[in-house]
């Protein structure tokens, strides 16, 4: 009998080892991809006899839960050769063998383990394989000793109890940075947050008060509040000072409760960020002085640009993070996309611009936003090309379509959440607001009444983004 465990190192998922995760999928997977986190043990032991053996094969899923796997590995000599498995379907050409998953033992949640086997053949020697991967990624994480043959495979995941300090997400994940593609958390680990963004300041200071974002944060379960301040339309430009101290406001308030920030430079109308360059300076590093020794504190500089070429933006970015990281070095950035974020897609481009050619600066992200009812499949495409090669965050979306109003599309809006799901991308939907449009989450008077808990003053967006964002959330904190 032999016994091979893979491998001797205990530690989980490293930035190299957050690989692609394609669900069911057999084929080979980019090394980088905006997936959620990987990682896997096998363990593999033989009963041999004069020219056959049994394989009994453990796989343990150390990343997040699966809904199909293929286990892959190699037979050392060419005269090994699996000839009847079970609990998997195999397959072998040369000496690479697959065992695909079947139906009823294809979804591992983290940390459960499951077992398959096969009778096979062998020349020479029958040493065991050295390596073995799980949808693509190599196995490098586990046990150093198989388990004994009775006792039963661990099935407990990582604990997702909160560490000293508390159980709101920024206790949680503290200072977040870019890993890869994706954002992490201080424990290395890749996470998504989900949360609201805030309509204009301007227009609807009235729905950002201590009631309404007790109940984000503790109805809700938000992990993440955009603050959403225009600079034209009788925003920032109009009174710097104060609408910085509102910013700076809610900022304290999401501090407060534990969720994470996103200060939003929204500019919209004109498109060309370079015509609030000036402001910009002067408003980031205000607020990034204020909240330089905060952990929660998350900077977009560009809502949408539109009309301007990518190397513009790119040099807008360029000027404007040397201000936030003077004083806030590691604060994450993130930088709209052409075409009003939409990785251009929407004036006839796509991500390979920023592919090519991306900010000259670390640890930021790229904004990619869309309205569920009017950007549909090949955004949703382009979006996931770009995500295995870019760190994409959604910093907003709406699920109706782009001009704020009309029905949901609960269709396209359950597929784009399915999606930013599947590769742990980040989102703030717009808006947290009682706005008379069909983006917003409350109806109409609701700020007035003061009653944002529970379901009553919902529109129909409001009740469908509640549910997803309430879910829980799955934050690894080993
Ligand atoms: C919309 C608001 C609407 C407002 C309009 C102009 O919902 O009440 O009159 O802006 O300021 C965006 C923008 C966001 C838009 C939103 C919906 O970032 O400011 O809000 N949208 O049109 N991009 C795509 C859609």
């Amino acid at each position: 009998m032999k016994t091979v465990p893979h491998a001797l190192r205990r530690h989980l998922v490293v930035a190299g080892a957050v690989g692609a995760l394609a669900l069911g999928a057999t084929a080979a997977l980019p090394a980088v991809d905006a997936a959620a986190a990987t990682g896997c043990a096998v363990t593999y032991t033989t009963n041999d006899w004069a020219g056959g053996f049994t394989a009994s094969v453990t796989i343990t899923n150390l990343g997040d839960p699966v809904n199909g796997w293929t286990l892959g590995f190699s037979f050392p000599h060419s005269g090994q050769r699996v000839a009847q498995g079970w609990s998997a379907t195999f397959t072998q050409t040369g000496s690479a063998v697959t065992a695909q998953s079947l139906s009823y033992n294809g979804s591992l949640a983290t940390g459960a383990s499951t077992s398959l086997g096969f009778n096979g053949s062998w020349t020479g020697s029958n040493p065991a394989p050295t390596a073995f991967t799980l949808n693509g990624t190599v196995c490098t994480g586990g046990t150093t000793t198989p388990p004994p043959p009775t006792t039963p495979p661990p099935t407990t995941p990582p604990p997702t109890t909160p560490p000293p300090g508390g159980s709101t997400p920024v206790a949680i994940n503290g200072q977040l940075r870019v890993c890869g593609v994706n954002l992490c958390n201080q424990y290395g680990r890749p996470i998504q947050l989900r949360g609201m963004s805030t309509h204009g300041l301007q227009w609807f200071a009235g729905c950002h008060n201590e009631a309404s974002l007790d109940a984000l944060s503790k109805d809700w379960l938000a992990d993440l509040l955009r603050v959403s301040m225009y600079v034209q339309e009788d925003g920032y430009e109009t009174d710097p000072t104060g609408f910085t101290n509102r910013v700076n406001t809610l900022v304290e308030e999401a501090t407060e409760r534990g969720m994470y920030a996103l200060i939003d430079f929204h500019t919209l109308t004109p498109g060309d960020p370079m015509f609030n360059l000036a402001r910009a300076k002067t408003f980031f590093a205000a607020v990034s002085a204020r909240h330089a020794a905060k952990k929660n504190v998350i900077y977009e500089i560009t809502n949408e640009p539109n009309g301007v070429s990518w190397s513009t933006i790119k040099s807008y970015a360029e000027q404007v993070i040397p201000v936030i990281r003077a004083n806030d070095p590691d604060a994450v950035v993130i930088v709209g996309t052409r075409g009003w974020s939409s990785l251009g897609v929407s004036e006839g481009g796509n991500a390979t611009e920023v592919i090519d050619n991306p900010v000259n600066a670390s640890n930021i992200m790229y904004a990619f936003h869309f309205y569920a009812a009017s950007h549909k499949d090949n955004y949703r495409a382009e979006l996931e090309r770009a995500a295995a090669r870019l760190p994409m965050f959604v910093t907003e979306f709406g699920t109706v379509t782009y001009t704020g109003g009309g029905g949901v599309d609960v269709g396209s809006s359950t597929a784009w959440l399915d999606l930013l799901d599947r590769l742990k991308i980040s989102y703030a939907n717009w808006t947290f607001s009682d706005a008379d449009e069909g983006s917003a989450a409350y109806r109409p008077g609701t700020c007035a009444a003061g009653t944002y808990t529970g379901t009553g003053s919902l529109t129909e967006s409001g009740a469908f983004i509640r549910n997803r964002i309430r879910t829980p959330d799955n934050f690894p904190t080993i």
